[in-house]
């Protein structure tokens, strides 16, 4: 199986180019389900120790269904599947570039939730135009174990997030261990409290705000992933969803740059167009880096071929 792994903005993505799982010529969304359902063996070998991280994303390419698409792309994590990935789109945007898949300045790839452009700027990496996102219910109270009373809100940006400014210390790095478990009881309390997104979807990632380290930014973040692990980048869905609840307040407006820096200090640089029915489009811009080109090799006697399990 040959995969190419890079980072963008301190984030990994490994995007498998050849070796995957045959998931026929379905949808998108039904090829997701293919491979959840029948191949889910592919996505823990190819992502948990001892051949990845619970921090890396994985992105599998595929034939796309709309023809206009340079690919189609799955992105997968140690728990299961994203519907999109911002820092994973602009790795593989980042590959594509490198493979020489991408000969035009703009290109389009093909995800179970939409089709994403991409722009390739080379000065500042590329720019991904997300799918349209949203603020879904705003200033949502919730009674957090060990936070108390605080408020938030729910938004999509590809993946469903609860934003808040209560974190319970400094958005440092120093502090992850206790954002981590900040943001893991903010997740059960949502779950008890019966807080969705649409039609009951969980939410799965949150996020963190405050103000930013460096002057040139506008807020730094902190964003807790549905395996545990925290986004090193300032998460492309992330901030898509926070300038959809800035756009929704009045408080960001259409072109206008907002600079998301990461709990490590790398940035994203977004703004957004309005879309349909109050939705809007958000881009994302960031850099990326190939880190390794490499065959995974998976021996039939390796008790650990197809990942080590935590219970
Ligand atoms: O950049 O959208 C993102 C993302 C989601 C999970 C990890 N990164």
């Amino acid at each position: 199986m040959k995969v190419i792994d890079s980072h963008t903005e301190g984030e990994p993505t490994r995007v498998v180019v050849s070796g995957g799982p045959a998931l026929g010529s379905g949808s998108l969304k039904e090829r997701l389900a293919q491979l959840e359902s029948h191949h889910d063996h592919f996505r823990q070998s190819v992502i948990l120790e001892p051949r990845g991280s619970d921090v890396l994303v994985g992105a599998l390419l595929c034939p796309p269904v709309d023809q206009r698409c340079v690919t189609g792309v799955i992105f997968f994590n140690n728990t299961g599947y994203l519907g999109m990935c911002g820092h994973g789109a602009l790795g593989v945007a980042k590959t594509l570039q490198y493979l020489g898949m991408a000969p035009e300045s703009e290109v389009l790839i093909e995800t179970p939730v939409g089709v994403i452009k991409i722009t390739f700027d080379y000065a500042e990496g590329a720019t991904i135009e997300n799918v349209p996102s949203y603020l879904f219910k705003a200033d949502v109270c919730l009674n957090v174990k060990g936070l108390g009373e605080i408020s938030g809100d729910v938004a999509w940006g590809g993946n469903w997030f609860f934003l808040t400014e209560h974190a319970p210390v400094a958005l440092v790095l120093a502090n992850c261990q206790q954002l981590t478990e900040a943001a893991i009881q903010i997740k059960k309390a949502l779950m008890e409290a019966g807080v969705t997104g649409i039609d009951g979807a969980v939410i799965d990632h949150i996020e963190f705000f405050s103000g930013a380290e460096s002057e040139s930014a506008d807020s730094r973040n902190f964003v807790l992933c549905p395996g545990g692990a925290y986004d090193r980048s300032p998460c492309g869905t992330g901030t898509s969803a926070k300038m959809a609840c800035l756009a929704a307040k009045n408080q960001l407006q259409p072109g206008e740059t907002w600079v998301q820096e990461s709990i490590i200090g790398s940035r994203f640089y977004g703004s957004y167009q309005w879309g349909e029915k109050g939705q809007v489009i958000p881009s994302i811009t960031g850099r990326a880096y190939i880190s390794a080109e490499s065959s995974l090799v998976f021996e039939s006697d390796d008790p650990f071929r197809h990942g080590i399990f935590s219970v």
